[in-house]
């Protein structure tokens, strides 16, 4: 039986993004099973359909022959090993804790961006970000820290490259990010917006905007911004 992956709107659902990403761009074959965020309130459609694979009723979530695996960081680790010729980790086994590491930092970190700059394909927002950028130093912090980590990570790769070389989980990780920082407008260097744009132009995220972009549906709950579209 195929893989399926439940996931939330293609344009807000950051979370859901990562392990579809993951799946698109390594070319492994999967069914999507989009639940539309109608509320998070217990007794919402979303909430009644995730319960039945995954009972804190969040997406993203994997379904693999009746085994649910939940939460980002376990769908990649499962995916990494189920499918170990993908090579969805570095295979050195220092980069790859490294980009472990990485990941993990974006599970636990990065809240002020996450807060502040919510994931919004299809919007544009450099008012806003301006306005972000001007009073919130948390959100300059969690920028100069992404600006940091990917400026190391580059510079031990060849020019063009991706942060571990070939593609990997962590690019995957970083794609709602970079969709974050051109949807505000957030300024970082010449060189990162490099990055930012071949991460947005890998075709497995491509994928992701293009399909967002053709939603048409507003989530006013997830629209701490505008009034529609
Ligand atoms: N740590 C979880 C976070 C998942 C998450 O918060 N997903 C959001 C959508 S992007 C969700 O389902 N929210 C529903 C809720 O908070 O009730 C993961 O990595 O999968």
């Amino acid at each position: 039986m195929a893989l399926q992956l439940y996931i939330g709107n293609k344009n807000y659902s950051s979370w859901s993004m990562r392990p579809w990403v993951l799946l698109k761009q390594a070319g492994i074959p999967f069914e999507e099973v989009m639940v539309r965020f109608d509320s998070f309130d217990t007794n919402s459609v979303f909430k009644k359909k995730l319960r039945t694979v995954n009972p804190l009723g969040k997406v993203p979530v994997l379904v693999d022959d009746g085994l649910a695996v939940w939460d980002t960081l376990a769908i990649a680790e499962y995916l990494a090993e189920r499918f170990p010729e993908h090579r969805l980790w570095p295979q050195d086994v220092k980069a790859r804790a490294r980009a472990r590491s990485v990941c993990a930092e974006i599970h636990s970190g990065f809240s002020a961006l996450r807060n502040h700059c919510p994931m919004n394909i299809e919007a544009s927002l450099p008012e806003i970000g301006r306005l972000v950028w001007r009073d919130k130093a948390e959100v300059r912090a969690d920028v100069a820290r992404l600006c940091g980590l990917w400026s190391e990570l580059l510079a031990a790769q060849p020019a063009g490259a991706l942060l571990f070389g070939e593609f990997s989980i962590a690019d995957a990780y970083f794609a709602p990010v970079c969709s974050r920082l051109v949807t505000y407008e957030l300024p970082v260097p010449a060189d990162l917006a490099a990055y930012v744009a071949r991460v947005l132009a890998l075709p497995g995220v491509k994928a992701w905007i293009d399909e967002a972009r053709a939603e048409h549906d507003f989530i006013d709950f997830d629209e701490p911004y505008r009034l529609g579209r």
